[in-house]
């Protein structure tokens, strides 16, 4: 038998839209441990009708996290390294310093929309773009952010130096190290898929300046000591995938033939596959099919379901929502017990994006069809399950057609794998079995990737096959 090591300690900064964390994971023998050391709110902040974030108050929030998770080392153990990893598209306009030139607008603001219908109205430019970059016209793209900031303060082109996507502005604020990772960069709709780099012709399509951009870089590299932070001396930052969406799809234990979907249930449901070419035919433009890159070389071809973000926006409108996990399960099974709901909800309806009520919003859809809106919320948890389930499943027969590839099985994560209807209402509507696994997702795929940097793993197979062994998982057969 080995000997035993004394564990290496990483820290995964897991940004969200509706919340942020630092975990503190800890290495030893082939087991991973995590910790949750600080957990704290993230919310969109609406001024004079735009939408914002609150960077300068998530920076606090990370670095506070940093030194919890160093201080629950214990004793003559030390935090490693730390890597970030955040929701996609969003960005910060820095000067050459790294101080913001322009606001941080949050992605759901809608000041896009005209620049997407004008591209819209122009399949050939849609075409050609998704050719080139491998995401589809979606209106929170980076690419449409930056050409509406340039559009609208021509002057930027000369005061702004750089574009940090999120991930890579913390990085620097850690670091003091400027890059670009290429798995977050991928989301932009700005690097050229099949050629690595930058899309020379998207930039101009844009009118993006290309020295906003530095070269990719690979996931793993190390940036530098963690500067600024005295309990954080010796901790190295190391460029994990950026993306939360590449960091969750890392955490899943798939099957090494691509024969398992992909399900990462928060906010957003991304459904997707692993594969060695990106789909880029005209149909998975159509499907809103994105290629997401992982930064070590692999594309994940995936779509976006609107996700829970129609449960937590619904759940917002009524007084007895549930507060306790003990109440949420009781809700969800009661949901489970009422009859199907006549109509499902086309959950992609863009209606759903950001409206200013949901409940709303879902009933105008009903009502276009004829459908008598819900009244109480365990209907609307139920109708919402089903829906997602649906949508999911719309996802996976496009995947299928789209790659000629027969999947097997639906591995899920995130919050929704603890949801027994929605793991239920997917098997069904995919005629799948399902494997629910409890695992914070995004985090630990962030530190496998500082792991590997480390080389303390060898590579993601090995991550995968060691992680398995240790989630808890539930299965859900399909029932017609
Ligand atoms: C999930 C996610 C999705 C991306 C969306 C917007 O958190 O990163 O992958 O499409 O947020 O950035």
């Amino acid at each position: 038998m080995p000997a035993p090591t004394s564990p290496v300690y990483c820290a995964a900064v897991d940004l969200g839209a509706t919340s942020g964390r630092v975990i503190l994971g800890s290495w030893a023998n082939g087991s991973l441990t995590t910790q949750e050391v600080h957990r704290f709110p993230n919310e969109v902040r609406a001024l004079n009708g735009h939408a914002y974030w609150d960077i300068p108050g998530l920076w606090q929030q990370v670095q506070q996290g940093l030194v919890h998770a160093a201080g629950s080392i214990p004793a003559g153990g030390k935090l490693a390294s730390v890597g970030v990893d955040t929701w996609g598209v969003d960005h910060v306009l820095t000067d050459a310093t790294g101080n913001p030139v322009y606001p941080f607008f949050a992605y759901r603001d809608d000041r896009t929309q005209q620049l997407l219908a004008d591209l819209q109205a122009h399949p050939g430019q849609l075409r050609r773009i998704y050719r080139a970059t491998g995401i589809p016209a979606v209106f929170y793209n980076t690419s449409l952010q930056l050409a509406a900031a340039v559009a609208a303060h021509p002057g930027l082109k000369r005061t702004a130096a750089r574009c940090l996507f999120l991930p890579d502005y913390f990085n620097f604020l850690l670091s003091g190290k400027m890059s670009n990772g290429q798995s977050i960069a991928g989301t932009a709709q700005l690097l050229d898929i099949s050629r690595g780099g930058w899309s020379a012709a998207t930039l101009r399509h844009f009118k993006i300046p290309p020295s906003w951009l530095g070269a990719p870089t690979r996931t793993g590299k190390n940036l530098g000591p963690v500067k600024g932070i005295a309990a954080l001396k010796g901790t190295r930052v190391i460029a994990v995938p950026g993306h939360d969406t590449t960091c969750a799809y890392d955490a899943i234990p798939a099957a090494a033939d691509g024969s398992d979907i992909l399900l990462s249930s928060g906010t957003w449901s991304i459904v997707g596959m692993e594969s060695d070419r990106a789909l880029l035919s005209d149909e998975a433009l159509a499907a809103r099919i994105a290629n997401d890159q992982t930064g070590r070389g692999e594309i994940r071809p995936l779509a976006n379901v609107t996700g829970l973000w129609l449960m937590e926006q619904t759940l917002r409108e009524f007084a007895a929502r549930p507060t306790t996990t003990g109440q949420w399960n009781k809700l969800v099974s009661a949901a489970a017990r009422l009859p199907a709901p006549s109509r499902l909800l086309d959950v992609n309806d863009p209606a759903f994006g950001n409206p200013p009520s949901m409940r709303a919003a879902i009933n105008a859809q009903l009502k276009r069809h004829r459908v008598k809106p819900p009244q109480e919320l365990v209907e609307y948890v139920r109708l919402i399950c089903d829906s997602l389930g649906q949508g999911h499943a719309d996802v996976v027969a496009r995947l299928a057609r789209l790659s000629g590839c027969t999947f097997k099985r639906i591995i899920m994560v995130g919050g929704g794998a603890k949801n027994k209807l929605l793991c239920q209402a997917t098997a069904n509507a995919t005629a799948l079995p399902l494997m629910a696994c409890e695992v914070e997702g995004s985090a630990v795929g962030n530190i496998a990737n500082q792991l590997i940097a480390l080389r303390v793993v060898k590579n993601l197979a090995t991550f995968r096959q060691l992680l398995l062994p240790q989630l808890k998982t539930r299965t859900f057969k399909p029932k017609r």
